[in-house]
């Protein structure tokens, strides 16, 4: 049993040593292993089983089979956790897995049988393991192909910087290890961070891939392997192999044997996986068919049962455990290593080989067959030690002696770094948000500081034109070997001191935004997996969000804790022409699951919410495993979360302002009055954003023709509308005052009074503010893309000018026409 206290630990243990070379297991510990590879197996396919056949209606909820999934990896498995990995390793599983690893914790003690029985269903174990909602220790998330294996990588990356900072205890290097499905390696994200790695130094990284040859469709195309054997290598990877265990390897050693392997060599991986599944005959009749000779290699065959075959043909590297953990530990370096090594889809189950495994489930008939097979007794399917032919103290015994649970589960913390009071608003009177955000972080660089010193900046090669260069200038740019700019040696006048080193801040990418979600992902886990706390701020253009989206949810999912700042955005983008303006991002900021997003118009705001963040992301509730966030925590105001700030380039004339407390709390609220409406007010105009001008001058153009019109600022349209449905569910449940930030604003908004919304980007993102009060709204944004032009014919082309907020505000509010409307332009 696990409790959800005993998963962290404060930080790691100081001063262990690097482990030394090999473990080799003795004969006895590896009849050990065996042992524990049947158990892995037999409990992985009755969590399935359990799931679809016994669980109390289980019918309801047919679940997807992952048994063939799973079964081809249950043996390095076990050979990993059991006897290789060490407490500071790390891994990514395949996703199809999750029944291996929720069955090797279970064995280590840190699963349990309810979640086991409940597996894939309310509250029960995940199908594909999850930090956020497993309780047993899982490193990373997976489920979309392709992420968890580059989070490997970028996590290792990490590591590095951890270990050049002095950060965290002195612990020793872990390994970064994916488990990788063959077909897996057709995501294009596997190999822009392969590339990336290859540019950063990459080690202490295992890529382990399980050359099942099957997707989930079809069969592997031939010639993976040497494909990507040459690819890596390239890459600076070490590339082995596993293709023939044991067994096949003594084989070959037998007379005739050179001519089984020659047709193993060559054999389609369609013929192979078919005659797996098909079993020993119909191996016995096409070996013969093929290679049969009256003499040696027909006795080869000749001498070994159907069964025997059957174990031979499929004794593929990936399922002999001895080279496999012989194979591991002889690792010796920490440069990357690929590992491909060939297995069987459905190992050891009925569905072996056939290509429509993926899915597929065992009937209820081939379940008895193998509960028989591993001698388990009905009513005792879950028992640790059921069926095994090795006496339970000596296998109580071997676990607790487990070299990678010597620390329990791993989630390790950090203290939070103390944030100041506020930061200090650039003087200048007229600046966009992103100019702002440069001139503010350059300040905190110059300033220093504890928190300064663990910011930890990264930009797919849009540090500069995102306005980081003036951070990047003072913290200088991180690599684990100092690199000098040759263009300041050479005294060539440069605006950017480009040098790397050790101590530098800066990670800067390549271009690929995939990436920068990987790395922001582990930069933001850091506290967790290494026990150095991190401030990640990563830059972007806005529209690019969308590239990386996956990996940005992926890193929300886990929990990863970062400052994402996107510009420039929306249609203020024009000058790079009409393919960069971001629309939907408003949109993304308001679904993302923990990620708050902000669109300050002013640099005050920006500064007010860039402080706010620092807290936020380094804010931490109880993890709690059960259940959801509470309901009045549903902005994760006490657990935390990523931020998301949308920035953009156009230049406004700054308010000049003071903050008061009460001002600041209503920007992170999400939004507040820059005019109240009076009590005979016909409009408000509700912006967000670098619009703000166009309201303004709307509300202006008004002034004559509509009473006491009212300008409300949004901040934050993402927290406005979480608080809003926060607040309707605490008063469906029972709590009657509750009241969101939304419904006070708009308290102020007479019940007659129309909304005319707008902002650069698309109008759904404010739309919805009509249905808190039920004021007739209009919604202004843009839904269209693509066309070039300035910001005003932009502006004026997709209706979110002065002019279309006031011929908005005239169509909802009839009344006296507005006399400063101009006929819109066809
Ligand atoms: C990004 C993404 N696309 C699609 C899927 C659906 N999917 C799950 S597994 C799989 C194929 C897996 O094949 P492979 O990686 O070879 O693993 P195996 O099942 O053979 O172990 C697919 C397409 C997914 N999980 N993630
Ligand atoms: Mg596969």
């Amino acid at each position: 049993m696990v409790k959800s206290d005993d998963r962290r630990h404060d930080s790691p243990p100081r001063g262990r040593t690097a482990d030394p070379g090999a473990h080799v297991p003795s004969a006895r510990d590896l009849a050990v292993l065996d042992a524990l590879e049947r158990k892995v197996s037999w409990l992985s396919a009755w969590t399935i089983h359990h799931a679809n056949h016994v669980r109390p209606n289980a019918d309801g909820l047919k679940v997807g089979g992952h048994q063939a999934s799973s079964a081809s990896l249950s043996t390095i498995m076990t050979a990993l956790y059991f006897a290789v990995l060490r407490p500071h390793d790390r891994v990514a599983v395949k996703p199809h897995a999750s029944p291996i690893f929720h069955a090797i914790q279970y064995l280590l003690g840190h699963q349990t049988r309810e979640k086991l029985e409940a597996y894939r269903g309310y509250k029960g174990a995940q199908s594909y393991p999850s930090r956020t909602k497993d309780i047993d220790d899982v490193d990373f998330s997976t489920g979309s192909v392709g992420l968890g294996v580059a989070q490997t990588l970028f996590a290792s990356l990490v590591q590095d910087y951890v270990r050049a900072h002095k950060l965290g205890a002195d612990t020793p290097d872990g390994r970064m290890i994916a488990l990788v499905g063959d077909a897996e390696m057709d995501e294009g994200n596997i190999y822009e961070a392969l590339l990336e790695g290859w540019k950063q130094g990459l080690r202490n990284c295992w890529w382990i891939l399980d050359y099942n040859r099957q997707s989930l469709d079809a069969v592997i195309r031939e010639g993976l392997p040497a494909r990507l054997e040459a690819l890596f290598r390239a890459f600076g990877w070490e590339v082995v192999t596993l293709k023939y265990g044991r067994k096949l390897m003594e084989a070959f050693a037998e007379p005739g044997g050179e001519r089984l392997r020659e047709w193993i060599d060559r054999a389609p991986n369609q013929l192979y996986s078919a005659l797996t599944f098909q079993g020993g005959a119909a191996w016995r009749k096409r070996l013969l068919d093929d290679l049969g000779d009256q003499g040696d290699v027909t006795a080869l065959i000749e001498r070994r049962s159907d069964d025997e075959l059957s174990a031979l043909m499929t004794n593929l590297g990936g399922h002999d455990l001895a080279s496999l953990v012989d194979t591991f530990e002889r690792i010796d370096h920490d440069r990357p290593v690929l590992f491909i090594t060939y297995t069987i889809k459905g190992y050891g189950l009925p569905l072996a080989g056939h290509k429509d495994n993926h899915a597929g489930l065992m009937t209820p008939a081939q379940m008895e067959t193998l509960r028989a097979a591993m001698e388990v007794r009905p009513g005792h399917e879950w028992d640790r030690f059921e069926g095994l032919d090795i006496a339970p103290a000596e296998v109580e015994a071997f676990l607790g002696r487990v070299p990678f649970n010597a620390l329990g589960a791993r989630r390790f913390a950090d203290a939070k770094l103390e944030v100041p009071g506020a930061l200090a608003v650039p003087k200048q009177t007229a600046l966009s948000t992103q100019q702002g955000f440069g001139l503010i972080m350059a300040e905190i660089a110059r300033m220093g500081g504890p928190l300064a010193d663990r910011i930890v900046t990264t930009s797919p090669d849009v540090t500069v034109s995102t306005n980081l260069g003036g951070w990047v200038n003072r913290r200088g740019l991180f690599a684990r070997e100092a690199v000098a700019d040759l263009f300041r040696q050479e005294r060539i006048p440069s605006t950017f001191d480009w040098t790397f080193s050790p101590k530098g801040q800066h990670m800067e990418l390549g271009i690929a935004e995939m990436n920068l979600f990987s790395l922001l992902s582990a930069l933001g886990l850091s506290h967790s997996l290494f026990g150095a706390r991190l401030i990640p701020v990563g830059t972007l253009y806005d529209p690019f969000i969308e590239r990386g989206l996956d990996a940005l949810n992926y890193a929300c999912y886990q929990e990863a804790r970062f400052i994402l700042v996107a510009t420039p955005s929306g249609l203020t983008l024009a000058p790079e022409g009409g393919a960069h303006q971001s629309i939907a991002t408003p949109l993304i900021g308001m679904a993302q699951d923990g990620l708050a997003a902000f669109e300050p118009a002013y640099v005050d705001e920006l500064a007010v919410v860039l402080r706010w963040a620092f807290e936020h992301l380094q804010r931490e509730g109880t993890p709690d495993f059960e259940s959801e966030p509470e309901e009045q925590n549903w902005l994760r105001d006490e657990t935390g979360g990523s931020v998301y700030l949308r920035l953009s380039t156009r230049t406004l004339e700054q308010p000049g302002r003071v903050i008061d407390p009460a001002l600041e709390r209503d920007i992170i609220e999400g939004g507040y009055w820059v005019r109240r409406p009076g009590p005979n007010a016909e409009i408000v105009v509700v912006y967000t954003g670098v619009v703000a001008p166009e309201a303004i001058e709307a509300v202006g153009l008004m002034a004559e023709d509509r009473k006491d019109v009212g300008l409300l600022a949004v901040t934050s349209a993402d927290r406005l509308n979480a608080g809003w449905t926060a607040g309707a569910r605490a008063r469906e449940r029972g709590l009657v005052n509750a009241r969101s930030h939304v419904e006070r604003l708009l308290d102020a908004v007479p019940r007659q009074c129309g909304l005319v919304t707008v902002l650069d980007g698309h109008p759904a993102t404010l739309g919805w503010l009509g249905s808190v009060a039920g004021h007739r709204t209009r919604a202004l944004g843009v839904e269209h893309f693509g066309q070039t032009g300035t910001i005003a014919d932009l502006y004026r082309h997709y209706g979110i000018d002065a002019n279309a907020i006031v011929a908005a505000a005239q169509s909802i509010s009839p009344g006296r026409p507005i006399r400063h409307l101009r006929a819109l332009e066809a």
